[in-house]
């Protein structure tokens, strides 16, 4: 039986694990009317900021991001950390987060829509170098 309920648990976790890498709009929007707000997404980013700090110093070392697959450490430091102190703190990682919010918000209305969201997926697939190709997603790896 225990075995059993073991196997059981198993099932649900892995499910939760492939769900979780679902890189989808809705993860980020919680009041589901089918658009991301800045604050929605600032919610995300700074979630995803406390799942990176590793120790909790409130600051993002090339250490901590190196354990992350899907980030390029080097690169991403030195586009997050404007006071050159070689980490990034949780106030850099939400400007850095800010900037990107108007790259993606297109039309200017203040929310990032389905289209928008999708364009902007294809052109960090496309290596647009206007756009940092961890920064928009890496909430998603959670
Ligand atoms: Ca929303
Ligand atoms: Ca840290
Ligand atoms: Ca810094």
């Amino acid at each position: 039986m225990k075995r059993f309920l073991t196997a059981i648990l198993l099932v649900f976790f892995c499910t939760a694990i492939s769900l979780a890498d679902d890189s989808d709009l809705k993860k980020i929007d919680k009041n589901n009317d089918g658009k991301i707000s800045k604050k929605e997404y600032i919610d995300a980013v700074i979630k995803t900021f406390n799942k990176l700090d590793k120790n909790t110093d409130g600051f993002l070392t090339k250490e901590e991001l190196k354990t992350i697959d899907k980030i390029d450490a080097e690169k991403f430091v030195k586009e997050e950390d404007i006071n050159k102190d070689g980490k990034v703190s949780k106030e850099e990682f939400i400007k850095a987060a800010e900037k990107r919010f108007k790259l993606l918000d297109k039309n200017n209305n203040g929310f990032i829509d389905q289209k928008e969201w999708n364009e902007t997926k294809d052109s960090v697939n496309q290596n647009n170098p206007k756009i940092s190709p961890v920064a928009p997603f890496i909430v998603f790896s959670f």
